[in-house]
């Protein structure tokens, strides 16, 4: 199974400010330099109706949605890093074995629970759809499938709020009609190189014959590509090695060296590292700030913490003291860019937190 959570950004903002829920929503990766400077990160459906989408300067967007009561709203990261790891935990426990892609994307292998039986896992689809809407008025489209490349081009079939399920015996069927794009890994690059061929469609990708696409694309890419065009793939459903590091990164909105500049968007870097260490059921026991001045040296700080934590306030006040020692140390640099960095990471699981009797 694999499940991609509907227009993510957009949708956690219509359930934070429920004011704009029916009209356009648009979510704003400000780049701070003027104020409508920046990109658009994504958007609900209704405003992909206008042609607002993920990538479209905003200034673009502003002028598709000009006569429309719209809502344009700055990515609030931190606040869907929470969300998403609540609702990761939720499918976690759906599946025999899980595998986290994204913020908003994972596979479940429900083969043992389900016994193989594609009713079964309809009904399985069906109630997470149902949990992940009660518990966190989020919206899902999910692919069941007999393995993940199919599973993936599934939950894309019907969007959003879809539910594809596709049994062994319909993959040929399902498949062959689809544009070549739709396969997981197919960029426009290899389209084009594609299309040169007179390959649009799966199908006729799938008559090529493998040893031309692995002279085109490589062992490893042609490969893939000619059992991804017959619906084979046999990838198992596996967690991500364990990460080493987390960290974020940011410019801000001019270069300054005033902690007072500076500490604001240092504090939502913290949260968002802090979430996504949570998210990932670690702690980190190395907090570290990174930063970037105006001739773009780049400069770093760290330090070891006593005991091993995911606090987002003790992530907070170290990269705060980090910055001020930075500061001090350097009397003529001028910041353009910030990062926190967290290391030295622990799995939680079977594990307490020591800092949690420490707050109390
Ligand atoms: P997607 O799953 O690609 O998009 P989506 O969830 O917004 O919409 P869909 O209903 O089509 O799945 O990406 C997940 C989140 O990642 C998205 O909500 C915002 C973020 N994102 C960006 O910030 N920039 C981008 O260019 C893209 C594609 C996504
Ligand atoms: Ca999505």
């Amino acid at each position: 199974m694999h499940v991609d959570l509907d227009y993510f950004y957009a949708q956690c903002e219509e359930n934070a400010n429920p004011s704009i829920r029916g009209k356009p929503v648009v979510v704003c990766v400000y780049s701070g330099r003027t104020e409508e400077s920046g990109a658009v990160s994504t958007s609900n459906y209704l405003a992909r109706k206008y042609g607002v989408k993920a990538g479209i300067p905003i200034v673009r967007a502003r002028k598709l949605l000009e006569s429309i009561d719209a809502a344009f709203l700055p990515m609030n990261r931190p606040y869907y890093d929470q969300v998403s790891a609540r609702i990761m935990e939720i499918l976690r426990a759906h599946g025999d074995a899980y595998e986290r892609m994204s913020i908003d994307e994972a596979f479940l292998d429900i083969s043992d629970r389900t016994n193989l039986n594609y009713d079964t896992a309809r009904d399985t689809a069906r109630e997470i759809k149902n949990q992940l809407f009660t518990e966190e008025h989020i919206t899902c489209s999910v692919g069941v499938a007999p393995n993940k490349v199919v599973a993936k081009i599934a939950s894309d079939q019907t969007k959003p709020d879809g539910l594809t399920v596709v049994k062994p015996e319909e993959v040929t069927g399902f498949l062959s009609p689809l544009p070549v794009g739709r396969i997981p890994g197919v960029g426009v690059k290899a389209e084009e190189r594609l299309t040169q061929l007179n390959v649009s469609t799966i199908a006729e990708l799938s008559a090529l014959d493998p040893t031309v696409l692995v002279e085109i694309f490589g062992k490893s890419l042609g490969s893939y590509l000619y059992q991804a065009s017959r619906g084979e793939n046999d990838e198992p459903v596996k967690e991500r090695e364990q990460p080493t590091q987390f960290s974020r990164i940011a410019t801000l909105k001019q270069n300054t060296r005033k902690l007072e500049e500076i500490l604001p968007l240092l504090e939502e870097l913290a949260t968002s590292v802090a979430e996504k260490t949570k998210a990932n059921g670690m702690t980190c026991r190395s907090i570290g700030i990174i930063a970037i001045l105006t001739d773009l040296s780049m400069h770093s700080k760290s330090k070891t913490l006593e005991s091993s934590t995911s606090d987002g306030s003790v992530i907070e006040s170290s990269s705060k003291q980090l910055i001020e020692e930075l500061l001090q140390s350097m009397p003529d640099a001028v910041l353009r860019r910030v990062g926190v960095r967290v290391s030295d990471l622990m799995k939680t699981t079977g594990q307490t937190d020591i800092s949690k009797f420490l707050t109390t």
